[in-house]
């Protein structure tokens, strides 16, 4: 564990990127806003995976894309690492995945951002790695979540027994497990195996059984014993199985641990890309609270949201410019 976590505790400060065919909608459906997570689009609006799959998948074009544009403004701004969302809890695959159809391949878009990412990352000394939603995934029919298409549990939380669905209903526990060994391992094992990323970040482990998401992580040090886990792969109360601890999402929650620790502010309120939310905060915040995170020992992971068309947000720009000039300076 020291082996492995040893580069993490010295990047200190990190890129996490939002960015899915759910940038592109950028918190609008048919016309209206939609407020919150712009990322969990499809679940606020209850749309079907059929129309996801035309609407958002087949049209995705993020044609501006550049990602030595990215890195070198990532780099500039200090940051030594960067995690970009391989899959979000829409079940969308944001490289082509032989695992299941549902990814960027069968969009527009012919390239893979996450081979082109990982290339940069490594020509500009940038660690690199994954967010991958291993327990909420919206398209498979048999995964946690999707309440809307199919008969499925921990999606909304008044129907099956919400957050501890599989102690209420354990009949529905063999579909969770069926989705578990059909797409959320293969991808992962595919991820490691194609990219050899540095780091693997997971995310809500409550949608699934203790058990499930440590067979995962079983899983996935079978195939690779130096991959940083993050704190939300597997969790109790007391107990998290990674290599390190998450703090909430937001800053004001922001909250010092004893070991390796990672708070995830976001520069306005939405991890993904949102045209209506203009909350974001001066890149002042962020160097205090950069300046904070390591005076307590622990790591500083800034998300930003890019746009369905490939480029930075330009209010994410600024702060990221503002950052680097600062560091420039003082840093
Ligand atoms: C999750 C995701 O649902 C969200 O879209 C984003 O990816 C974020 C980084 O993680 O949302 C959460 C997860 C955990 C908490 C809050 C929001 N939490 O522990 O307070």
């Amino acid at each position: 564990h020291d082996a492995r976590i040893a580069w993490w505790r010295e990047a200190k400060f990190g890129c996490f990127i939002h960015w899915g065919v759910y940038s592109a909608a950028g918190g609008e459906w048919e016309g209206k806003k939609v407020d919150g997570y712009a990322e969990h689009l499809m679940r606020k609006e209850r749309i079907p995976r059929a129309v996801y799959r035309e609407k958002l998948l087949k049209t995705f074009n993020p044609e501006q894309f550049d990602a030595d544009a990215w890195v070198r403004m990532i780099k500039a701004a200090g940051m030594r690492y960067l995690i970009i969302t391989s899959k979000h809890h829409d079940g969308v695959a944001m490289y082509p995945s032989a695992v299941s159809d549902m990814n960027i391949s069968v969009s527009k878009f012919k390239r893979d951002p996450m081979q082109e990412l990982s290339a940069a990352c490594k020509k500009y000394g940038i660690r690199f790695g994954f967010y991958y939603s291993h327990a909420f995934d919206w398209e498979h029919p048999d995964a946690p979540g999707n309440d809307w298409d199919y008969d499925n549990p921990a999606g909304d939380l008044r129907l099956h027994g919400g957050l501890n669905w599989f102690d209420v209903h354990p009949e529905l526990l063999p579909k969770a497990v069926k989705y578990v060994n059909e797409k959320a391992i293969p991808q992962i094992v595919e991820l490691i195996q194609k990219y050899h990323p540095d780091i693997l970040w997971f995310d809500t482990p409550s949608k699934l059984p203790l058990s499930e998401n440590i067979r995962i992580l079983k899983a996935i040090r079978e195939v690779d014993n130096n991959v940083v886990i993050n704190g939300r792969l597997a969790r109790t109360a007391r107990i998290s199985f990674g290599d390190y601890i998450n703090t909430s999402d937001r800053p004001a929650e922001f909250y010092p641990v004893t070991g390796d620790w990672e708070a995830i502010p976001t520069t306005n309120e939405s991890y993904g890309y949102s045209k209506f939310d203009n909350s974001h905060k001066p890149a002042g915040f962020f160097v205090r609270l950069q300046a904070k995170a390591a005076a307590r020992g622990g790591n500083l992971l800034m998300n930003i949201g890019p746009m369905g068309n490939g480029l930075v947000d330009p209010r994410d720009t600024v702060i990221l410019h503002s950052i680097g000039a600062w560091m420039q300076t003082n840093g």
